[in-house]
């Protein structure tokens, strides 16, 4: 057996002998297949569960020791968890990876090739969704008592293709191809009401006439490292209620009664694909309060069966987050419940719940902030709209009252409810404003974010809670980010700073700090550079097969991947890479090291702006990587269809991470800890956690360039035309005028217009503001490359350096000063 770190901590004691046994009882009783026709996807499925047997004894262990312990859990409660690929993942964490690539090969069958075969759950649309995964990863990890709550949906976030260089979407139906890892649990489903309306009887509130859903739970193991805890991940999958009405049945509308299941069924069919903008539709509000009923219902009855029916004791239990404002709805369904159904008053009910939830603000993108038409709510849920009132009565006239005696001016700027600009308006429910009233901690996910927070965001709100607003830095968890997908840097790391448990980085990533000892030995470099390059070798044979377009290694990968947003500026990028392109044809025996610019993202279906960029980028990648007279100086590659898997395989072949949005827009950004994790140096703005990256690996390790985030401030106080910089830059001027022109898209020459009007209209992402400082810290870019020892030393350095982005620290953070629990 290979003395690999993981087999030190082996939870399960599965050999590779037993395990091969078992994956051909699976292919033979559980797939009806013979060895002989089984292919990989076969062996996939077989291995996949091998390992879910592991997990789910392990679970039934977990849940026996926390009920001895009489634990406080926490419920992390999220419309998106972006999990990814679960095989592999799952292997590493029970120690058994080594003995599955020994039984696989035993069988004739390699390891690599079967972890292929798993279709990304794309259960999210990008960084909120995948903090929400690795939080379940590092809860596990750190043994501590935790349920992950979400939606099953049947469609995932869309498929993205290119035609003619436009985003084409087709849905993501990730689980007919067979999904072994939810396990469905009849026995814990709810029952859910909705519409309806609201009558007094005997003093008391009763929501009746109501239309009714059924939740059913599919349970996925949450295996954490080097450890036998196993979480649970409860996502739930609406459908009609029990039955359908027999009478409609005998008139012979049998029809109509199924198109009542069918709406049921809708509610849990698509996750919307706005990232940072939210749908304002009823079927998503629906989606709300479905998952959410579901979660507060399952985690009362737990606390019951454990504890029994004393409400005193549930807020030393139950502690809830709230992910983002989209399960708000959860503070006035708790009052519900305690109200109406447990006969608790209201100022005991609002305590309880103020003890219980907490609040993760992850935007302040004034068009992300989540509000509903009171109208709308008072349709959908006739009682909580009733309780949000009362709550937001008792929170102006004694809370806001007490602090600002006689200022009805600060009530209405306060109010959980905001009133219509013009007459005629509607009433909105500010979502963020309702979870702030009902939480005890509202954090922000980095810093600098937590203090804008705090200043321009909730400034009243910090003003009269002055404990309330807190930071906690995101972080990502290091088994997958480092040690799952970059196997060849995490064993030079125990090659060097040693193997023993005391040492293992990937359960106190701090360690990695050891690393920077070797920044500056030759020896060390050489292997460092080394593993880079074979990774790119690797990645490079992916976009051979993905796009057809061939990429040196020995170029510099250059790699900007996330959602596509104006305010993350993929737009100046391509700017940038024009002005290069123009440059080479200008002088083509310029002496440059070879670049090649990589692009992963999907943009909203209904985000015009986002969408022309992705098309330009295309169409600018088609005419470079054509023009022999540029000698393959410059590639442009936009792998299309980036999720989870691609990101695994892009991260560890990055020498330079694009993190470039306007300051003060990005609330933290993760996929920037990824890259720096894996020896990819960040050229960025002054925004998000960028500040505390560059913080820990020193400005001398890191290109910072661009307004900061109060220029920004400044500029727009002062005013600002982009057309005078425009005409101020004539490079600048060249390239929009380019893209303008209908030169990349001679049969739709306006193709590009809603960006070039963007851009010369208004610039609100102060795109052009920032280009030449941008341009500048590309050329000290080039001349660090062409310094590899400083180069090599710096990216040592972001590595060694990155220890406090451990999604374990996170979760400690939010244990001690949140959630109470360490
Ligand atoms: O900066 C990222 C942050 O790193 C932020 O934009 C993102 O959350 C990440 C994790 O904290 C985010 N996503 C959303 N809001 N902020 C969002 C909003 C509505 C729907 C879906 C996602």
């Amino acid at each position: 057996m290979s003395a690999n770190k993981t087999e030190q901590y082996a939870t399960t004691t599965l050999d590779a002998d037993q395990l091969a046994h078992s994956i051909k009882r699976h292919l033979q009783q559980s797939l009806g297949v013979d060895l002989e026709e089984a292919g990989p996807a076969e062996y996939w499925e077989a291995l996949s569960l091998v390992v879910r047997e592991q997990g789910l004894d392990l679970i039934r262990k977990t849940r026996h020791k926390e009920r001895d312990e009489k634990a406080r859990r926490v419920y992390y409660l999220s419309l998106e968890f972006l999990v990814g690929r679960l095989l592999g993942n799952n292997l590493h964490n029970l120690g058994i990876y080594h003995q599955a690539e020994e039984a696989m090969a035993n069988l004739g069958v390699n390891l690599s090739d079967v972890l292929e075969h798993e279709t990304d759950p794309a259960l999210g649309n990008g960084g909120l969704g995948r903090l929400a995964a690795c939080f379940m990863d590092s809860l596990a990890t750190l043994d501590l008592p935790a349920f992950g709550y979400g939606i099953n949906y049947r469609f995932g976030l869309f498929k993205q293709d290119f035609a003619g260089g436009k985003q084409v979407e087709s849905p993501d139906a990730w689980r007919e191809e067979s999904c072994p890892w939810g396990i469905e649990r009849p026995k814990r489903k709810q029952l859910i009401k909705l519409y309806g309306r609201v009558t007094e009887r005997a003093g008391k509130a009763v929501w009746e006439d109501t239309q009714e859903i059924l939740g059913m739970p599919w349970d996925v193991p949450v295996t954490g490292y080097g450890t036998d805890t196993v979480n649970t991940l409860r996502l739930w999958e609406s459908r009609a209620a029990e039955g359908f009405d027999l009478s409609s049945f005998d008139e012979g509308r049998y029809q109509e009664s199924r198109s009542g299941e069918i709406q049921a069924e809708n509610v849990s069919q698509v996750l919307y694909p706005n990232d940072n903008h939210p749908a304002g539709k009823e079927l998503r509000l629906i989606q709300q309060y479905f998952f959410v009923a579901c979660s507060i219902a399952d985690l009362i009855a737990r606390y019951k069966r454990e504890n029994g029916d004393n409400w005193d004791g549930f807020a030393e239990k139950v502690a809830i987050q709230l992910n983002d404002t989209h399960p708000a709805i959860a503070v006035p369904e708790l009052m519900r419940i305690l109200m109406d159904e447990e006969d608790i008053v209201f100022s005991k009910a609002l305590s309880i719940c103020r003890e219980v939830f907490s609040y993760t603000n992850h935007t302040l993108l004034p068009e992300a902030l989540e509000k509903w038409p009171q109208n709308l709510i008072t349709k959908v849920l006739p009682r909580h709209m009733q309780i949000i009132h009362m709550i937001n009565y008792h929170f102006l006239h004694t809370e806001v009252e007490t602090q600002w005696p006689g200022d009805n001016n600060m009530k209405r700027r306060l109010s959980i409810i905001e009133e219509p600009e013009r007459p005629g308006g509607q009433q909105m429910v500010r979502m963020a404003y309702l979870s702030v009233v009902g939480s005890h901690k509202v954090n922000g996910v980095a810093a600098l974010h937590s203090g804008l927070v705090k200043t321009t965001l909730f400034p009243e709100f910090n003003e009269l809670w002055p404990d309330k607003l807190v930071n906690v830095t995101n972080g990502v968890t290091p088994r997958r980010w480092l040690d799952y997908c970059n196997p060849e840097l995490a064993k030079l790391i125990d090659d060097t700073i040693g193997k023993d448990e005391k040492a293992d980085w990937r359960k106190d990533l701090s360690k990695l700090d050891a690393i920077n000892a070797y920044a500056d030995d030759p020896a060390f470099q050489k292997k460092f550079a080394a593993i880079k390059h074979n990774n790119k070798i690797r990645f490079a044979a992916v976009v051979k097969e993905l796009c057809n377009i061939d990429i040196s290694p020995d170029a510099i990968f250059d790699v900007q991947i996330k959602r596509l947003h104006e305010y993350k500026r993929q737009q100046l990028n391509l700017l940038h890479i024009m002005a290069l392109y123009r440059r080479l044809l200008d002088n083509p025996d310029l002496d440059v090291p070879q670049r090649v610019f990589i692009f992963g993202a999907k943009a909203a279906p209904g985000y015009k702006v986002a969408k022309t960029i992705i098309h330009a980028i295309n169409r600018v990648a088609e005419r470079v990587n054509n023009d022999r007279r540029i000698k393959d100086k410059l590639k442009v590659v936009f792998l299309p269809n980036y999720r989870v898997s691609l990101a695994e395989k892009i991260i560890p072949a990055a020498d330079v991470s694009e993190q470039i949005s306007t300051a003060g827009f990005e609330a933290s950004g993760t996929g920037n800890m990824k890259f720096a994790l894996n020896g990819a140096l960040t050229v960025g703005t002054l925004d998000g956690a960028n500040v505390e990256i560059a913080e820990e690996v020193g400005d001398d390790n890191i290109f910072i360039y661009g307004l900061t985030v109060e220029e920004v401030a400044e500029l727009r106080h002062r005013g600002y035309n982009p057309k005078d910089v425009y005409n101020s830059n004539a490079e600048l001027k060249a390239v929009i005028d380019w893209l303008a022109s209908g030169d990349l898209c001679p049969e739709e020459p306006d193709a590009f217009r809603p960006l070039v009007d963007s851009l010369l209209g208004g610039d609100y992402f102060l795109t052009l503001v920032d280009y030449q400082a941008y341009s500048d810290a590309h050329d000290k870019i080039v001349e660090t490359w062409n310094k590899p020892e400083l180069w090599w030393k710096m990216a040592i350095i972001n590595t060694a350096s990155m220890g406090k982005f451990s999604s374990d620290r996170s979760i400690m953070d939010y244990a001690k000063t949140i959630w109470n629990m360490a």
